[in-house]
C-alpha cells in the first residue's frame, strides 16, 4: 500500500508522556514523527524506541561534528529504531558521509537551508553547494524551508534524487500546499498541530490541502 501521508509532525516537547499521548492520537495520519533535542534529552533517547510503535521516527539532532562523533550518535539512534536522522551538510562531505555510513538503512537527511530569519546570514547563502554535499554523501533527502518558496524552488531544481522535507509551515508562516506545490515531498509541522484544539483534525486538514495539490498535479485517476 502506498504511503500517501505527507505530514511529519515535530513533537517539540520535553515530556515523553505528553509526546507518547500525542503520537497515539496522530498515528495513522502522519508520514512520521520528528523528535529533537528537547524530547531526546527528556527521555534519555528511549522515546525513539517508544514512538516507533506509532510511526516512523526521525531524529532531528542536526549533527554537525567530526566524522567519528557523528558516527557514534548515529549508531545510537539506529539502535533505538530511528527511521531517519537529520544532520548538517555545512560541516562537509566527510562528516555527512560518516552519518550515511553509520546509518545503514536509516535515512540520512541533510540540512541545506533553514527557515528562521538568522539563516539568511550564513547557511542559506550556501544552499546550492550544500545540496551537492548532500547528494555526494549519498543522503536520502534534504531539509529546505517551506516558508521560503523562492529558496525551495531553487533547491528543488538541483536536488535530483533527493527527497525534500520542509519545515516552516504554520507558525513560521509557510503553507503546506504551497510547499508541496513548490517541490517539497513532505512538510514538517510542529506547534500549529501540537497546540491546536484538535491536533488530529489539524493534521487531517493539512493532509486534505496537500491531496488537493497532488490531485491537480497528477490529473484525474484513470
Ligand atoms: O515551527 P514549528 O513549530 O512547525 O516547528 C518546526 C520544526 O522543524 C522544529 O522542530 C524545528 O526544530 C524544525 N526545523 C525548523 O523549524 C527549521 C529548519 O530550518 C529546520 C528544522
Amino acid at each position: 500500500m502506498p504511503d500517501d501521508k505527507k505530514v511529519i509532525v515535530a513533537l517539540d516537547m520535553m515530556d515523553p508522556v505528553v509526546a507518547r499521548d500525542m503520537a497515539k492520537r496522530l498515528s495513522g495520519e502522519v508520514f512520521a514523527f520528528k523528535v529533537g533535542w528537547p524530547l531526546i534529552l527528556g527521555s534519555n533517547a528511549d522515546i525513539v524506541v517508544d514512538l516507533s510503535r506509532y510511526s516512523k521516527v526521525i531524529c532531528d539532532l542536526k549533527l554537525a561534528d567530526i566524522p567519528d562523533t557523528n558516527s557514534w550518535v548515529t549508531q545510537k539512534m539506529r539502535e533505538n529504531g530511528a527511521w531517519g536522522i537529520i544532520a548538517h551538510a555545512f560541516v562537509g562531505g566527510d562528516s555527512l558521509e560518516a552519518v550515511v555510513k553509520a546509518a545503514g538503512n536509516v535515512k540520512t537527511i541533510a540540512v541545506v537551508a533553514m527557515s528562521h530569519p538568522g539563516s539568511s546570514l550564513f547557511i542559506n547563502k550556501k544552499a546550492k553547494e550544500l545540496v551537492r554535499v548532500a547528494a555526494g554523501a549519498g543522503a536520502y533527502g534534504i531539509i529546505a524551508p517551506g516558508n521560503d518558496i523562492k529558496m525551495l524552488k531553487k533547491v528543488k531544481k538541483i536536488a535530483v534524487g533527493l527527497k525534500i522535507l520542509s519545515p516552516g509551515i504554520g507558525t513560521q508562516g509557510g503553507s503546506a500546499s504551497d510547499a508541496i506545490a513548490s517541490g517539497a515531498d513532505y512538510v514538517i509541522v510542529g506547534r500549529s498541530v501540537c497546540n491546536a484544539d484538535d491536533p488530529k483534525n489539524e493534521v487531517k486538514r493539512i493532509n486534505a490541502a496537500i491531496n488537493t495539490v497532488l490531485a491537480q498535479r497528477n490529473g484525474p485517476a484513470t
